[in-house]
């Protein structure tokens, strides 16, 4: 580990102010490499308060520490500051060809993908994460896995924070009835052997990140509007714990029970028609099953679907 990711630690666990002496001593290094690792830190974001005759208090903001999630869930972990996509770096992981299951994290993302290429917007201050399995299955034996890591997410917010949040099929979770994350999900899959050779399961989140463009400002919110009283690190190794470790059964149930959807009316398109009914069940497939208005019955694979009370 980093000496800056050490004194982090140390930091993060003390209230109080901590001595420059203290934290030399500690590490068996000099006072200038502490003040030089406690540069580093500001210069990532962390506030630290410095106190002539006291020394260093953390007041807000956290890093990453790749090393910790490798230890924490057993998987290769890349972290950068910054990046196009933590998708595309998966793809680039294929290449690579890096270590499996691998997760790329990065503070802030330049290009964040949401589906059909709309954009996510990535800034400082959220989650922004791809994991990168290889199932090497057909695509009919795949995971429901938007449905898993959805799950996954909001039963590690409620565990961590007491903050209950919801899913609103398919992809995105919701707080307060305003997006705070996304789900992406990509497949890509051999011609040769027809099997789905790597997923791709990004997640982005807005963790402490207040400012939002004028386009989404009114539909979109964090977790956080000041002072977290958790880390991203608390929250990414949980969530990625309880993905790993929860029977797939159980997390299918936090969906159906976190659903923002069922049972309420929604409205869909479908080649150039829109249709009215009461979302009736999500199967373990992660389908939605809709029942018309008229009496007929739909199944929904994926696409976009509005709640007709918010519109
Ligand atoms: P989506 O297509 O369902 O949602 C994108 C839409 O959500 C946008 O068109 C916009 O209206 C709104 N939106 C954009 N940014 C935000 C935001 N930060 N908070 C709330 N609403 C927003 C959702 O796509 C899937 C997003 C996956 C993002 C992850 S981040 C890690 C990985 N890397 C990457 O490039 N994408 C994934």
């Amino acid at each position: 580990m980093k000496t800056s990711e050490t004194i982090y630690q140390l930091l993060i666990q003390e209230k109080d102010y901590l001595s420059g002496e203290t934290i030399a001593e500690q590490l068996h290094i000099s006072r200038t490499a502490v003040w030089k690792a406690i540069k580093s830190l500001q210069a990532s974001g962390v506030q630290i308060d410095s106190a002539k005759h006291k020394g260093y208090r953390l007041t807000s903001g956290d890093i990453i520490i790749p090393e910790q999630l490798e230890n924490n869930l057993g998987i290769s972990v890349t972290y950068q500051k910054s990046c196009q996509s933590t998708q595309t770096e998966a793809k680039l992981g294929i290449q690579n060809k890096d270590n499996v299951p691998h997760l790329y994290i990065s503070d802030h993302q330049e290009k964040g993908k949401g589906r059909y290429d709309r954009n996510f917007y990535s800034p400082q201050g959220g989650i922004y994460m791809s994991l990168r399995l290889t199932p090497n299955v057909p695509f009919q034996e795949i995971k429901p896995y938007t449905l898993l890591i959805a799950s996954a997410t909001v039963k590690a917010i409620s565990q961590l924070t007491g903050i209950e949040t919801d899913i609103k099929w398919v992809n995105d979770i919701y707080f307060n009835d305003k997006k705070i994350g996304g789900i992406l999900t990509e497949a890509l899959t051999s011609i040769e052997t027809g099997l789905v050779t790597d997923m791709i399961i990004g997640i982005g989140l807005n963790f402490s990140n207040v400012v939002f463009p004028k386009a989404i400002e009114n539909k979109a919110t964090s977790l956080y509007n000041q002072n977290p009283t958790i880390t991203r690190q608390d929250l990414i190794s949980r969530i990625w714990t309880l993905f790993f470790e929860t029977p797939e059964k159980d997390l299918l149930k936090v969906y159906k029970d976190k659903s923002l959807v069922l049972d309420k009316q929604v409205t869909f398109e479908e080649n150039h028609q829109f249709f009215k009914g009461i979302a009736k069940e999500i199967t373990d497939q992660g389908h939605l099953i809709v029942k018309l208005d008229n009496g007929e019955t739909k199944k929904l694979r994926s696409g976009e679907i509005s709640l007709s009370s918010w519109s």
